[in-house]
């Protein structure tokens, strides 16, 4: 067998005793609306939050992976109790890309307000699940975090997301842990999406894969 061969097989057995059915990804985003148009019906909260987003996102008012970047690194700074080296621009442009649904390069409101509600979700799970406060999720901390998150993966895609995730000795700082999750979540969902009549099996035609693959 080629080394190709090998590889799409070895990747195959992992995923092939996934019920992808157990999965809960976050739901989508609503479609975009006019941002000022304010509904009337919205909370004292949405109210603060739409405030917040106006101010970080700026004339364009739309979240681009640089503003992005800053934010997080802003807020990360408060929590001494979060390891991190700091949310990279290779990150945060990930992020934004999976996250983008409507492709224009940058979050809007809806789309970051989507990601912002995760993000605070899994801050706590974090914390909750580091469980000899280190600051990291270690190897053994893994997989119950990520089943709180939605995400009962089995022992060899844990293997596998440590080791691209992780660092050496297998724990993971805050923002690889955030960049891990919002990808993992948004191909769930692309997943889901992609799989209407709820096979467990999609088809894709290599324009589809491509887009799925390559904007991420
Ligand atoms: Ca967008
Ligand atoms: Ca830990």
């Amino acid at each position: 067998m080629s080394f190709v061969q090998n590889l799409i097989g070895g990747i195959l057995n992992v995923v092939s005793n996934v019920d992808p059915g157990q999965f809960a990804p976050s739901q989508p985003p609503p479609p975009r609306r006019p941002l000022l148009q304010s509904p009337q019906n919205e909370s004292d909260e949405d109210r603060q939050f739409r405030k917040v987003f106006q101010q970080l996102a700026g004339d364009d008012m739309e979240v681009s992976p640089n503003e992005l970047m800053t934010i997080l690194n802003k807020i990360i700074s408060k929590h001494s109790d979060l390891r991190t080296n700091g949310f990279t621009i290779e990150n945060c442009k990930s992020m934004v890309a999976v996250m983008d649904s409507d492709s224009s390069g940058r979050l809007g409101f809806e789309e970051f307000k989507h990601l912002w509600n995760n993000i605070k979700r899994w801050q706590v799970i974090y914390k909750q699940y580091d469980a000899d406060r280190s600051g990291t999720i270690g190897a053994d901390e893994l997989p119950g975090a990520f089943r709180a998150a939605g995400f009962p993966l089995n022992d060899q895609l844990f293997q596998m997301i440590t080791r691209r995730y992780s660092d050496e000795s297998g724990n993971m700082n805050f923002d690889s842990y955030i960049g891990c999750l919002v990808r993992l979540d948004a191909m769930c969902l692309a997943f889901k999406t992609l799989d209407k009549d709820k096979t467990g099996t999609v088809k894709v035609n290599i324009k589809e894969w491509l887009q799925l693959t390559m904007y991420s």
